[in-house]
């Protein structure tokens, strides 16, 4: 790694990369459009050697960078990035420069929804089966970070977004898996094709691939050996559910693993992740008993269709992490049908462009009321094909309220935006914090006042 390395974007991706470059003693130089990027300070104290361009990206050194780092918030169509990219520079991102040194297994886990959930799945089994796990890529931990930890790695678990894998190319994972695809991030590319071609990037030189045979987007056709998961009856190399004597059970083909009703988190779109997590796992080598051990025990992340309270009959659950029109019809499809009463949903936000239509049949089929709020919650109404059961509010104090209200007893209250957060808050962990503390506080008043 010789010549001019310039980090694009000083986010925790673009912090790793200079710890990392700076590590080989490679010459780094950073910039950032945003005046006071996140890791600034850290920069500065930490390396204060590098130089940097803070409010925007600066021609002049990206012509003289022998390779540019650009973070996964940061599209190549920026116009001087894509200038360097024509010329035939070298334009990779973190998990390229992570490819190119990690000399362990890679399992790489992409989909435009679950993904997360799956990865800790998949990092708490590999524990569970005697190895010693690196987890991290979009899940939070920078994947560079991974290979500087003191208790070394065995294998690495990779979360990794569309944007991570349109700037890789050296990764050989031992497993890839796609777990679904439905729009998401359409601001970013120039269609939805386009998306679907940077997830399937991660099969590109993987060993083994395993694949969703309820979402033919996920079909593998490049790799020989895979294996799938389905909420169906599994076949061949397919995890799946079979039901006996009124049981419903977790499935690898004819052979029972464990009833569904043994898992802690409840909902259709969790046992998907559960086969899913199973087959990455077996694919692997892990055994049967230690991966089902953690299945047993897994309670969920936060964020993701996670419990809040119960109150008069009501449960409120926090999705906050529903920041997609596809992961917010998982939760309604996974939620709606598993209780007595009907859903209050709340959503809103920043809509990405996306197209919400997909939202109504749920909505018209689980949902008693939708309260709508942020920048994009008459884009929202306007896809809906019943409006009588809508209402526009402009704060989450205030849905919260209204849903309050219009809850009946074994309805469930649903924060599940189908956006991002950022009109309103710093990102989807801050908008369910918010949330969760808005119903405890509501909730307790709604008790001592009705005392
Ligand atoms: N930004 C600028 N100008 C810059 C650089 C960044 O405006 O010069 C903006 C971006 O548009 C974005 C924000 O700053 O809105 C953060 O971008 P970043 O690339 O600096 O982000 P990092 O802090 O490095 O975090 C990234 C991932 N973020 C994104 O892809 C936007 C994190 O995923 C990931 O956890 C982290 O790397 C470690 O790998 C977050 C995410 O939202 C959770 N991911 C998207 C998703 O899951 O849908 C893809």
């Amino acid at each position: 790694m010789s010549g001019l390395h310039v980090v694009i974007g000083l986010g925790v991706s673009g912090l790793s990369c200079v710890r990392y470059l700076r590590q080989q003693n490679v010459l780094v130089m950073v910039m950032d459009t945003r005046q006071q990027p996140p890791h600034l300070a850290a920069l500065k104290h930490a390396f204060p050697e590098v130089d940097y361009i803070v409010g925007r990206l600066d021609a002049a050194s990206l012509q003289k960078a022998t390779t540019i780092i650009v973070s996964p918030g940061v599209s190549l169509a920026e116009p001087l990035i894509n200038e360097q990219v024509k010329q035939g520079k070298r334009v990779i991102g973190d998990i390229e420069l992570f490819a190119q040194y990690a000399d362990k297994p890679v399992i790489a886990i992409t989909g435009t929804n679950a993904k997360s959930t799956v990865t800790t799945l998949v990092g708490e089994m590999m524990k569970a089966g005697g190895f010693t796990p690196g987890v991290g890529g979009n899940l939070g931990v920078p994947a560079l970070d991974l290979l500087t930890t003191p208790e070394k790695a065995e294998v690495f678990v990779l979360e990794l977004s569309s944007f991570q894998l349109e700037t890789t190319d050296s990764l050989r994972p031992a497993v890839a898996t796609i777990l679904n695809i439905s729009p998401d991030h359409m601001d970013r590319y120039s269609d939805y094709a386009a998306y679907q071609a940077a997830k399937h990037r991660i099969y590109h030189h993987a060993k083994t691939a395993v694949c969703n045979r309820d979402d033919d987007l996920t079909e593998c056709k490049t790799v020989e050996r895979k294996f799938y998961f389905t909420l169906a009856l599994p076949k061949k190399n397919e995890f799946g559910l079979i039901e006996k004597n009124k049981t419903s059970y977790l499935a690898f083909e004819n052979q029972l693993l464990m009833p569904v009703d043994d898992l802690p988190v409840q909902g259709k779109h969790y046992q998907a992740n559960a086969l899913a997590s199973l087959a990455i796992g077996y694919s692997f080598g892990l055994s049967f008993e230690s991966m089902l051990s953690v299945l047993r025990e897994f309670k969920g992340l936060p964020h993701r269709c996670q419990f809040v309270r119960e109150a008069k009959g009501v449960k409120w659950v926090n999705d906050s992490k529903g920041t997609n029109v596809g992961a917010t019809v998982a939760a309604i499809n996974g939620l709606g049908a598993s209780i007595k009463g009907k859903l209050i949903l709340l959503a809103g936000g920043v809509g990405k462009s996306a197209d919400f239509a997909p939202l109504a049949p749920v909505i018209d089929k689980y949902v008693r009321h939708l309260i709508l709020f942020g920048e994009a919650k008459n884009d929202i109404a306007a896809a809906m094909t019943n409006n009588a059961n809508l209402s526009l509010v402009d704060s989450l104090e205030e849905a919260i309220a209204l849903a309050a209200k219009m809850a009946k007893t074994h309805d469930c209250v649903l924060l599940s935006p189908a956006c991002a957060s950022f009109d309103m808050f710093k990102n989807y962990e801050h908008r369910g914090q918010v949330f969760m503390e808005l119903v405890n506080q509501y909730l307790a008043q709604d008790v001592a006042m009705s005392r």
